[in-house]
């Protein structure tokens, strides 16, 4: 890309290649590689190329000349997949081909560094990892790596509206400039591709799972090919959400019943109209039944039939359909109703009825992307069935764009959790990466955080997010650690002195943000709609909204105590967790704290594992919350004159702001519960700077469905700490 050299907006993202610092590594660099040397020519093998070349030219200051040649010279980049000759003179061929369709290795022989792959884009991903090794400072003259991703699908899931709004973006309106297209075209489709791979990320859909229609007309597909076009040179597929009222919408059929011919025809004719304009078309995620959407259960058919149809018509062309398990549609007004077995309920049934390429898409735990809850119990519970983790990245429930927090670790949580689906080792990952259960296709799911913001998510360290996302996709071993040290050497510089002490920022964050928003398993205790602040004060009311939409509903406060009973003395969730899992979590004395009211309903004097009451622990924790930001705020501003004055005061001012709604949560939450059990926030503790009836009155106004560029701002002057239009 033509890389335009500004003040550092963060528009580079990690992949800013500032010239190596320290003159003997450069010097070292420059000695191993002074020439490309590629055996095969396709569009992925050329951008694999150009990216070596640009990082290079920056990284090291030297222009690197590609040649085609099965003849390499020394210090040449040799790079070669399938059948090259250059693969059969290093006799590789068995170690290649255990490393899949992505996979790659690099070696050095004889003065030549051999990226290899089977396919071309195990060789750019190849590339992106030498230039990783260089832009971390890390030596490359004698090289001999494997690397092989856990799932096939790696796949980025945009939740952007045809008018480009985001749903729950938080960095400007949506990057696809619909109305654009296919004319005109913006650099930026590129280096989104670019950033992708240089993750591991393989796939894309473009549009909301509450999905327009639209996407898949005739017009709107000629918009979509010229997206596709450009990431297939990047080894990047396009997929789409769909509407299942599709064939009455756009066909004008009667019905989109899934067992209707008529409709099967129809989605059969529509999947072949887009392989012809997009042959390596994806296929398609659905949300149906869920939350309003449309689905089969409209015409009393199950999801297995939804799915199934689809994928019928998708089968032929290699497609997938992503199908989600986000469902909360039974009555909820039961008083034995909880919302966490909901997903259970409706997909268990229907283990092993699903058509081979469907995958049902369920989001890490059980609620909905809370700052932390405990993996859902569908994992490891379909063992006839492909399933793919869905992670959110765009931060809807910890922060929005304006608070820093890194979600390796949490993701880390779902990935590593054992399941004991299959023993001891049936972790989330293996449950889902085609380890223990057999699939043909394996996949994972981040909720996309990109907008048209300069910086792409909003806030630089989100950047991390996307980063990370990658990352794990590729390999869910990767420590949080690792993932943090790679993307702040990548993205600012490899200088220790900055990077030690903000990789623990980075490392500290997300206990920081669930430590002073819903701590020791509270869950769903956000203000309704935004879900930025607090709204733990929302209560239950007849003729109001559902209840699984309401705080009190999940904390359950009384006079005498605190949590959602979901043992088998209450809602009995814990049930669909194997053992001993299960009894990890039912059992008082086995739970960990901080997933405590999550699974338990306790006395504000219950005795914790610290000493403390129940209470003074909840206002210890709030208060930590508080005290961590303060430190990372100190950290940061150390690194004044370390980093680029743009990026460091844009952090900076950002931090500002996540202290301050930090405050406004743990006052909120504290106040509120002290209301309803009259105890005293302990007075050793720092005293609320809120009254509780301010907050209360408080009214965020975002969108809730849209983030038009600047609604970042709205928060910023809308919050109660810093009041601006008057509360309602
Ligand atoms: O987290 C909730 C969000 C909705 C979202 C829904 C879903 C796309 O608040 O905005 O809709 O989940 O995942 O379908």
């Amino acid at each position: 890309m033509p890389l335009v050299m500004s003040a550092n907006d963060g528009y580079r993202l990690w992949l800013d290649y500032a010239k190596v610092t320290d003159e003997a590594l450069r010097g070292s660099y420059a000695k191993q590689i002074s020439s490309i040397a590629y055996q095969s020519e396709t569009p992925v093998i050329r951008s694999a190329v150009k990216e070596l070349q640009l990082a290079f030219s920056m990284l090291v200051g030297e222009e690197l000349a590609a040649t085609r040649t099965n003849n390499e010279r020394a210090g040449a980049v040799a790079l070669a997949f399938g059948r090259d000759r250059a693969i059969s003179h290093l006799r590789v061929n068995r170690e290649l081909a255990d490393l899949g369709a992505d996979g790659y290795m690099i070696r050095t022989a004889a003065d030549k560094t051999y990226i290899l792959g089977n396919t071309d884009k195990g060789v750019l991903y190849g590339v992106f990892h030498l230039i990783r090794l260089m832009q971390t400072n890390s030596a490359i003259a004698s090289l001999d790596v494997k690397e092989r991703p856990a799932f096939n699908v790696r796949i980025l899931n945009h939740w952007d509206n045809l008018n480009r709004s985001v749903e729950r973006g938080y960095a400007g309106a949506s990057i696809w400039e619909w109305e654009n297209l296919p004319n005109e075209v913006s650099s930026r489709y590129e280096d989104y591709a670019r950033a992708n791979a240089s993750t591991g990320v393989n796939a894309t859909v473009l549009n909301n799972v509450n999905a327009n229609a639209v996407f898949i007309t005739p017009e709107y597909l000629q918009k979509v090919k010229v997206l596709a076009d450009i990431f297939r040179a990047y080894g990047i597929r396009v997929y789409l959400s769909i509407n299942f009222s599709s064939p009455r919408i756009l066909g004008g059929l009667e019905t989109s019943d899934p067992l209707d011919p008529a409709v099967q025809k129809w989605w059969k004719d529509k999947v072949a109209e887009i392989y012809k304009i997009i042959p390596d078309f994806g296929g398609f995620l659905v949300k149906a039944n869920s939350e309003g959407q449309p689905g089969p259960q409209d015409y009393g058919r199950s999801h297995a039939d939804g799915a199934n149809m689809l994928a019928a018509a998708l089968k032929p062309h290699n497609g997938i359909v992503m199908w989600r398990a986000f469902v909360y549609t039974v009555d909820a007004s039961d008083p034995g109703y909880d919302r966490a077995k909901q997903a259970y309920l409706e997909f268990m049934p229907f283990d092993g009825m699903f058509a081979e390429n469907v995958i049902v898409q369920v989001k890490n735990g059980p609620i909905d992307f809370q700052p932390r809850e405990p993996i859902t119990s569908l994992f490891g519970a379909m063992k006839k069935t492909p399933l793919m983790v869905e992670f959110q990245i765009t931060q809807e429930y910890l922060g929005h764009s304006i608070q820093l927090v890194y979600l390796a670790p949490m993701w880390k949580e779902t990935l590593d959790r054992d399941t004991y689906c299959n023993g001891r080792g049936s972790t989330v990952a293996r449950v889902t990466d085609g380890t223990i259960i057999p699939q043909s296709v394996s996949a994972i799911a981040g909720v996309s955080n990109v907008g048209a913001d300069a910086n792409w998510n909003g806030h630089i360290f989100a950047q991390a997010n996307w980063y990370a996302f990658g990352r794990l996709a590729w390999n869910p071993e990767l420590a949080s650690e690792q993932i943090a040290d790679e993307w702040l050497r990548m993205t600012f510089t490899n200088d220790q002195k900055f990077v030690k002490p903000v990789k623990q920022l980075m490392l500290d964050s997300y206990e920081a943000s669930v430590k002073y928003m819903q701590p020791l398993g509270l869950h769903h205790i956000f203000a309704e709609g935004h879900h930025y602040g607090p709204g733990v004060w929302e209560r239950l009311r007849p003729g109001g909204m559902r209840p699984d939409w309401v705080p009190e509903y999940y904390h359950r406060a009384t006079q005498q105590g605190l949590g959602f009973d979901r043992t088998a003395k209450g809602t009995d969730y814990v049930s669909q967790y194997h053992s001993p899992l299960r009894e990890f979590y039912n059992d008082l004395s086995a739970c960990p704290d901080n997933m405590l009211l999550f699974f338990h309903h306790l006395p504000w004097d219950y005795k914790m594992r610290s000493g403390r009451t129940l209470w003074n622990e909840i206002c210890y924790v709030y208060t930590e919350g508080l005290d961590d930001v303060r430190r990372f705020q100190k950290i940061w501003d150390m690194q004044e004159g370390i980093v680029d004055a743009e990026r460091f005061k844009a952090v900076q001012y950002k931090l500002r702001e996540q202290l301050r709604d930090a405050i406004w949560w743990r006052d909120g939450v504290l106040l509120y519960f002290s209301s309803i059990n009259g105890l005293p926030i302990p007075y050793e503790l720092e005293r609320p700077m809120n009254k509780l009836e301010d907050l209360m009155r408080y009214r965020l106004k975002m969108g809730i469905s849209s983030s038009p560029p600047g609604a970042e701002q709205q928060t910023q002057q809308i919050s109660p700490m810093n009041p601006g239009p008057q509360p309602r």
